[in-house]
């Protein structure tokens, strides 16, 4: 299995940490892929014509994208249980993802917002930004006692890429101030060897 990888993007990160813990990373062969919302990338475009990573493409030539897609099909492969089957259990456990996932989604825009010029930056953005990155930290942490409970799937893989690219990209934020329970959770989640084997780096 052939992935447009990047050693900077937390979608990748995603799935190579599934890839961890469903014990078939040496099963995925990763191809460094740049891309740029302002340049499509030609190389990728056969293949995932959105010009986007991550992008799995199978040994049979069939691809898959984007993050959600790839985990699942990766959990399927491996018989692991990352994705609940059914029922109320799945459908939170999606919920959750796409509660790190717009976290994510949110903190791309901010970056590149905030990485304008400043007579380019839009004000109403990044006051708008900053309040849902807030309110969301704040849910997160009320949540973060049913994160400890709960069996670890792929929500719990988002949440804590979100949170550990807040800590690459967003330094000058202290979520963990008035968030101890959440600040646990992370510094957990953070020593599990699939954290370890998939670093973030600006390479
Ligand atoms: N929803 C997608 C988001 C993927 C995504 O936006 N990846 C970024 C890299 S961090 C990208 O490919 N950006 C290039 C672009 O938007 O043109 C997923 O979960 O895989």
């Amino acid at each position: 299995m052939k992935l447009h990888w990047s050693p900077r993007s937390p979608y990748v990160r995603k799935v190579m940490i599934a890839a961890h813990e469903l014990g078939i990373a040496d099963r995925i062969e990763t191809v460094r892929t740049v891309v740029r919302m302002d340049t499509p990338n030609a190389t990728l475009l056969p293949d995932n014509p959105l010009s986007k990573i991550p992008t799995l493409v199978l040994p049979d030539g069939s691809v898959l994208f984007d993050s959600l897609t790839i985990c699942e099909y990766l959990d399927d492969l491996a018989g692991g249980s990352l994705f609940p089957r059914a029922g109320a259990a799945r459908w939170r456990v999606l919920t959750l993802h796409s509660l790190g996932q717009g976290l994510i989604d949110l903190l791309i825009y901010w970056r590149n917002e905030r990485d304008k010029p400043a007579e380019r930056q839009t004000q109403a953005l990044l006051d708008s930004y900053a309040i849902k990155a807030e309110a969301t930290l704040d849910r997160l942490e009320s949540l973060a006692a049913e994160l400890r409970e709960r069996p670890f799937a792929i929500c719990h893989i988002a949440i804590g890429v979100a949170l550990s690219y807040l800590d690459f990209r967003f330094t000058h934020l202290p979520w963990r101030e008035g968030r101890p329970a959440l600040a646990a959770w992370h510094a957990e989640f953070e020593a599990r060897p699939s954290l370890r084997a998939t670093e973030i780096v600006d390479a």
